[in-house]
């Protein structure tokens, strides 16, 4: 990790001096956004400033007793890679203003839904259209000022209650109250139990930023993997259809793998580890791979073999796939992760290269672009982005 991704990691990110507000918000595949729902005037304009510490007077979203007042969503940039976002309260009189979050709901990566006064069903159901669009949501409830005059005992059997029906094992109980610019002046801003959500937001944003990293890092190395892919299929390419290709070929393969090893884990792998992982696909389902240790029988020197050439073409690309498969996604070489990982490359491979003519086989462009599209569907269909 840079220094910078250092520093950015321990700073808070509700006290970035850096946060601006975005008039759109583009999608991005690097950037999390939080997002702040709930009833209309259920205090989630001032649950937005209190989290980002702000006073009343130096307050960023507007806060009004009448319902509504937020009529669009509103967003803000935190840092590079968090947004922080109010919305319009849902079932608001104001039909367009509640669309407006509806249509949000789709990008939120992690939600915070704001309840207040007694549990209803229609909260249940805004609980659950967020928790399809995110795996995480915190859900506050807000507003606890109002029990102050009664016994501590009715607070908790309100919070007890939204528990249950909301199917929930943890609520954060929240005062956001003073952030009204037309409060009498002698009332203090309360924000009560702000500072517990705060934390466990950081905490959260902090391993989840620290994915993001990852898989941001592993976006940028992955060009470089795809070049030492493209470059050791053209050698292969020439080796394949030698006699006695075997030893070329799996020289070849040493070389690609322990660069793609160094390239993504930064560390260098033994000869005998190498050798080991190499294996592991000469097992099972994979072993049309086995040739490659062995070499075609039915071809004696001098001969061409133009079935065993394309196939050690393709098997050797498969390897290549699943090695950097396995690593970015920090998985064990055994058999069996071998075998599910190489099974889609398997699938997409062999035909693109049965389809296409041998001397497509000689320009790395060719690689290239069948590498990374390979490895960029099987990107998209696994879950890096969620812990
Ligand atoms: N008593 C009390 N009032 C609060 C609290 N938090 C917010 N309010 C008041 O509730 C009203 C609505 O607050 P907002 O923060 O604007 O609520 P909102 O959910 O953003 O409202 P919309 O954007 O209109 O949906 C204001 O009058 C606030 O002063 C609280 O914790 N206690
Ligand atoms: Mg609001």
């Amino acid at each position: 990790m840079s220094d910078h991704a250092d520093h950015q990691l321990l700073e808070s990110f509700f006290e970035s001096s850096k946060a601006k507000f975005e008039s759109e918000i583009h999608e991005s595949p690097d950037i999390l956004n939080i997002v702040v729902i709930g009833r209309v005037s259920s205090g989630k304009s001032s649950l937005v400033n209190a989290l980002l510490k702000k006073t009343r007077k130096d307050s960023l979203f507007k806060v009004r007793a009448e319902s509504g007042v937020t009529s669009d969503v509103q967003c803000l940039k935190l840092n590079e890679r968090v947004r922080l976002i109010d919305s319009p309260g849902l079932d608001d009189v104001r039909v367009a203003n509640s669309n407006a979050t509806q249509r949000f709901l789709k990008r939120i990566d992690i939600g915070v839904l704001v309840v207040d006064g007694s549990s209803d069903a229609r909260q249940k159901k805004h609980l659950d259209d967020l928790k399809k669009q995110c795996d995480i949501v915190f859900v506050v409830f807000n507003k606890i000022d109002e029990y102050d005059k009664w016994k501590p005992t009715v607070l908790e059997r309100v919070i007890q209650q939204w528990k249950v029906d909301l199917g929930v094992a943890k609520i954060y109980p929240t005062c956001t109250f003073g952030y009204d610019p037309e409060v009498n002046h002698d009332m203090k801003l309360d924000i009560r139990g702000v500072e517990a959500l705060r934390n466990d937001i950081e905490e959260l944003l902090q391993s989840k930023w620290q994915n993001l990293l990852d898989s941001r890092s592993f976006t940028e190395r992955r060009i470089d993997a795809v070049k030492i892919i493209a470059n050791a299929m053209l050698r292969i390419n020439e080796e394949a259809f030698m006699p006695k290709r075997s030893p070329y070929i799996l020289g070849t393969l040493a070389i690609a793998v322990t660069e793609i090893h160094y390239l993504l884990l930064g560390q260098t792998l033994s000869g005998k580890e190498i050798r080991k992982r190499m294996a592991l696909f000469t097992s099972g389902d994979l072993c049309s791979a086995s040739f490659l240790w062995y070499g075609s029988p039915l071809a004696p020197d001098f001969v061409l073999d133009p079935i065993t050439g394309r196939r050690a073409l393709s098997s050797s690309l498969i390897m290549l796939l699943t090695f950097v498969e396995l690593l970015r996604r920090k998985l064990e070489f055994t058999t069996t992760t071998v075998e599910l990982e190489s099974r889609p490359f398997r699938a997409s491979i062999k035909p693109r290269i049965e389809d296409t003519h041998p001397a497509d086989w000689q320009e790395v462009s060719f690689w290239q672009n069948l590498a990374l599209s390979a490895l960029l569907s099987q990107g998209l269909s696994s879950s890096v982005h969620k812990p």
